[in-house]
């Protein structure tokens, strides 16, 4: 056999039966959703397999896909095969080929603009208009997995190498993003591309959605600390302006980071100024004049800085003046903007995940 037929029966090896490649396209896509969204709460470095693993599940969709496409792609291009289904299939096929490209366009780091959302926040919007569509695509002709298109072994080779492929592939494009030096080179493990510079001006406002309150009169501002303290307070604007400082990394989501200097008081400090905590004591919760809020736990909220201050400068509205948290090593959605009440709490505050998204809206 020559080298070229013997890669060919190679890759047909590989091939899944039109059955698994089905299910494994919507197993991956589920995948994708999942590893993207549960990314979205990672800021340590040790996070770093989830994000390979959704890069490499990424690539194995493209694979996957080929073969899906070589398969039905008569059904496409021949007008007489069209159904009531294949709207919904192309509808599909373009969701998928758009998030799919966006992601790939973002590792070079390109940025292209839509309004206000990034690539990467475009590619999420994809991602998750995608899972409906398979599921719904997949419903449209469902078969039934059946035991031989999965067997054991086979399937736990073909996954491998496909995930193994993938990573190294996503290998090659760091490499080539470093050789090219292209602005993905410079991306963090979370994907986010740098924003230089100092203070205020030097990275953007991003707000969840829909919050965006007017700005805070410095004067009449107070800042309550409360919950299980022994001696509440409320502080001024100048009081938490202690000038402790503290180099942190914002890193949001919408796929930018910026490493700053920050000024302010200490949580931990803020703390011992409303007296002693109680015994439950277990979590300490931020909250926006806007209603958005987040929790921390104790230990790491005393750690963490409640910020007046910005590279040497003042806070400006939109980055939270009067005070906005930070908390080194959560991503940004975490650090609460125009922050007027700290809680001490001896529960987990769930609904935190709704109210971030919901926040601001009438
Ligand atoms: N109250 C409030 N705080 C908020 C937000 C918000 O929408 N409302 N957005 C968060 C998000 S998503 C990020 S990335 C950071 C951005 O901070 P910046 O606008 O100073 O860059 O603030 C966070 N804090
Ligand atoms: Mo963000």
């Amino acid at each position: 056999m020559k080298a070229d037929s013997r890669l060919r029966a190679a890759l047909d090896r590989l091939e899944s039966p039109p059955r698994a490649v089905d299910w494994s396209l919507l197993l991956f896509v589920s995948a994708e959703v999942v590893t993207g969204l549960v990314s979205f709460t990672v800021g340590v470095p040790e996070g770093w397999p989830l994000f390979w693993l959704h890069r490499a599940l990424g690539v194995g969709i493209v694979a996957l896909l080929a073969w899906k496409l070589a398969r039905v792609r008569r059904r496409l291009t021949n007008p007489n095969l069209w159904r009531r289904s294949t709207a919904l299939s192309v509808l599909t096929l373009v969701t998928a080929l758009g998030s799919l490209a966006t992601g790939i366009v973002w590792v070079f780091g390109l940025d292209v603009r839509i309004s206000y959302w990034t690539l990467l926040s475009v590619h999420v919007g994809f991602g998750l208009a995608l899972l409906p569509l398979v599921v719904a695509h997949a419903a449209t002709r469902f078969r039934a997995p059946r035991r031989v298109d999965f067997e054991r072994r086979r399937t736990a080779v073909r996954y491998t190498v496909l995930l193994a492929a993938g990573a190294v592939v996503y290998r090659i494009q760091e490499a080539l993003n470093d050789l090219f030096d292209t602005p993905g080179a410079d991306r963090r493990f979370t994907g986010s591309q740098p924003r230089d510079g100092e203070g205020n001006g030097s990275f953007p406002i991003t707000s969840w959605v829909a919050d965006d309150p007017d700005p805070i009169d410095r004067e009449d501002y107070r800042l309550r600390v409360d919950g299980l303290v022994s001696e509440p307070v409320e502080l001024t604007a100048d009081e938490l302006a202690a000038g402790h400082e503290t180099e942190a990394l914002l890193d949001c989501t919408s796929g930018w980071y910026t490493v700053q200097e920050w000024g302010g008081i200490r949580v931990g400090d803020l703390l011992d100024a409303a007296g002693d905590v109680g015994e439950d004591a277990a979590y300490v919760r931020f909250t926006s004049v806007t209603g958005y809020r987040w929790s921390l736990p104790l230990d790491e909220a005393r750690e963490a800085l409640l910020a007046t201050h910005v590279g040497g400068e003042r806070l400006r509205h939109g980055h939270g003046a009067p005070a906005r948290l930070v908390a080194p090593d959560r991503r940004g959605f975490q650090w609460v903007k125009w922050v007027t009440q700290v809680e001490v709490r001896s529960e987990y505050d769930l609904g935190q995940w709704v109210v971030t998204l919901i926040s601001g809206f009438d």
